[in-house]
């Protein structure tokens, strides 16, 4: 196929180009310049095709929403494979095929695949343009929408030819939704192949084909297929993390800011925590949006550097309020692509928890017209939002800064209703890769399994990991060796229930009154005690103005089962063995000192109330590697100040 206005010289992706262009067949091959004309251009393509809806210009300026088919609305763990030339090197955890069986199979599917269709060619950097942790990705798709999301999500268009250069490196990511358009077809408002939807990644050739999905992390392959999937492989192969975490900036009234990340599995409230506004007796205190999903992070003097790779939120729309995250929902204002919510009278947006009056009437995510009482919701759960990051009304001053942020903290949390307290840190960095490997949430319905059972996501990477989980481990275990100043480690879990089956904690921006003292701990400004499963905060070492929870309410939360206890760290064994020979030895260290904490300790551990507190308070030294004689000693002092009392 003849190709007009190129424009690289890149010849490895002209090649690559005119290979995919014989392959799939397009009507024509556009070359995307990532401008605002084009945009708008392309926008109003989508339109007239029926994608888009225009949204009320008044009400949501320069905004759009898009109906998916139903049966393409969210990722599909089971359509995604690691296709690494050994099994083995994808573990356990990921489906595997044989990469040449499934270049083979792709390429059936992809014959002809873009029939009746422009080819478009998105060039993109995942990370601030030219920054020296940034990536250069290239996507091929046939679907417009695509293209409008990825310009929001990525930096993308012209300039990323110039940072690529004749002979730069560049992932390629080729796309299809699969539905070719043959003489005198009529094409769909979401035309997808759902039947034989692959999302394949081929860590070693750092590749991604993805066909018959045009949603989300399926289609916008920036996403979870580079900056995850194929970056955890680079990540270990070079030496640096590419993570499932949000990256925030914690400014203390002194002026002083605090960078931490965050990795929580889906639908825990990670955008929350990104977009945190703290209570109003936090005078003073600011946390800053760096990112809200994704970190690259890289070692640098000594310390890890993080930069969040993505330029846009891929936002969870329902249950986002102003209540529950104002941040998020001033984020999409304007210029944002909506997809499966449903849509007002008025020609706005509208979903589940959106506001406190539900509206009479509305259009639902499928088009059908919807009121209160019809029992189906108005906007699917997993309706998205596409905003640009820029929009946020707390996004971080150094967000696009090329160096990166330094971070202080790492918090691992999971959703978890009994025997987790609310937060506690590592001893040292092998004990917090431990405490990231084994968080989960419990199982809540009946087709995950067991009801209350625990779904282990380790470091809630378990979809995004391009290779052996085990080796992952390893790779972040050999990080904390040739880092002099790593991150301290914390656990979290914002929803630990009572008897009852109600959440203890308030959560949302009460969750400050725990980043507080995270960073606190990190400046070496805040106390805790030792218990069995980490580094404790005390009631007093929480601040508690502006909220009524009593001492008793709060060592409830913290309190530790024994039996409970031994039984999770006997069911983290179950969940390792499956590692073989991958799993670091390091590992069933940790589970012997945390068994034998748990043994030496009551039916329940829970913390001293006030009255009987241990006058003396042990600070960990701040941002030092604790080497584990260190820890052992720093035990003893603990052990001998409780025995005091
Ligand atoms: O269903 C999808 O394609 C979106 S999944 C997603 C989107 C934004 C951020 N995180 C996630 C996730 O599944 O972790
Ligand atoms: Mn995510």
């Amino acid at each position: 196929m003849k190709m007009n206005n190129v424009p690289t010289k890149n010849k490895a992706v002209i090649a690559w180009v005119q290979q995919v262009a014989s392959l799939c067949e397009p009507n024509d091959i556009y070359w995307c310049d990532g401008s605002d004309e084009e945009y708008a251009r392309l926008c109003e393509t989508l339109v007239e095709k029926g994608t888009f809806i225009k949204l009320n210009e008044k009400k949501r300026p320069n905004s759009f929403l898009a109906r998916s088919n139903p049966k393409d609305v969210a990722r599909v763990e089971a359509r995604t494979f690691i296709c690494s030339e050994d099994k083995e090197n994808a573990g356990p955890t990921n489906n595997w095929e044989n990469p040449k069986k499934m270049k083979k199979k792709l390429t059936k599917l992809f014959k002809g695949c873009m029939h009746g269709r422009t080819m478009y060619v998105i060039p993109f950097s995942m990370g601030p343009l030219g920054s020296d942790i940034a990536q250069i990705g290239i996507e091929i798709t046939d679907s417009p929408y695509v293209v409008c999301n990825m310009k929001i999500m990525t930096r993308m268009g012209k300039k990323v030819w110039d940072v690529l250069g004749d002979k730069g490196f560049f992932v390629p990511c080729l796309h299809s939704v699969g539905y070719p358009l043959e003489a005198g077809q009529k094409d769909v408002a979401w035309p997808c192949n759902p039947e034989n939807t692959y999302i394949a990644h081929f860590p070693e050739t750092r590749e991604i084909i993805s066909f018959g999905s045009g949603y989300g992390g399926n289609a916008l392959l920036g996403k979870k297929c580079l900056a995850l999937r194929i970056a955890t492989k680079m990540a270990k192969d070079e030496g640096w993390l590419a993570e499932h975490m949000l990256i925030s900036g914690i400014e203390a009234p002194d002026g002083t800011k605090t960078y931490i990340a965050a990795a929580f599995p889906s639908a825990c409230g990670k955008t929350n925590l990104a977009m945190l506004i703290p209570p109003k007796s936090f005078k003073g205190w600011k946390v800053w949006t760096v990112g809200d999903d994704i970190a690259w992070l890289k070692p640098k003097n000594g310390r890890l550097y993080a930069i969040n790779p993505e330029a846009g939120f891929f936002g969870v729309a329902p249950g986002t309020s102003a209540k529950t995250n104002k941040n998020a929902l001033d984020s999409c204002k304007a210029n944002t692509i909506f997809t499966n919510v449903a849509l007002t009278d008025d020609g706005d947006v509208w979903w589940e928890g959106m506001t406190d009056t539900t509206p009479k009437h509305l259009i639902d995510w499928q088009g059908n017209d919807w009121t209160p009482d019809c029992g189906r919701p108005a906007a699917h759960p997993n309706s998205r939002f596409t905003a640009p990051a820029s929009q946020c009304p707390t996004i971080d001053s150094d967000w696009e800064n090329p160096e990166g942020v330094p971070i202080s903290a790492m918090i691992f949390g999971g959703r978890l209703a009994t025997n987790a307290p609310l937060a506690y840190q590592a001893f040292n960095w092998a004990h917090g890769v431990f405490l990231a490997a084994t968080v989960g949430s419990e199982k809540t319905a009946a087709s995950e399994g067991k009801t209350g059972e625990i779904r282990r996501d380790p470091f809630a990477m378990l979809p995004f990991c391009g290779y052996n989980m085990g080796d992952y481990f390893s790779h972040w275990l050999e990080m904390g060796r040739k880092l002099k100043y790593m991150p301290q480690i914390f656990r979290v879990n914002w929803f630990r229930k009572d008897e009852k089956g109600n959440f203890i904690w308030p959560g949302f921006g009460e969750n400050m009154r725990v980043i507080k003292w995270i960073v606190e701990r990190v400046q070496n400004k805040a106390g805790a005690l030792e218990s069995p499963l980490g580094m404790m905060p005390n009631y007093d070492d929480l601040t508690w103005s502006g909220l009524d929870f009593s001492e008793k309410q709060f060592n409830d939360l913290m309190a530790v089962d024994k039996v409970q206890g031994l039984n999770e760290a006997l069911s983290v064994v179950e969940y390792f063995k499956q590692f073989k020979k991958h799993l670091p030895p390091e590992f069933m260290n940790e589970v012997a000192l945390l068994f034998l904490r748990l043994v030496r300790t009551g039916n329940v551990w829970t913390l001293p109330m006030k009255e009987s507190k241990p006058p003396v308070k042990k600070k960990t030294p701040a941002k030092k590697t604790v080497s584990k004689k260190e820890t052992t000693k720093k035990t003893a002092v603990k052990k001998v100040a409780v025995k005091k009392k």
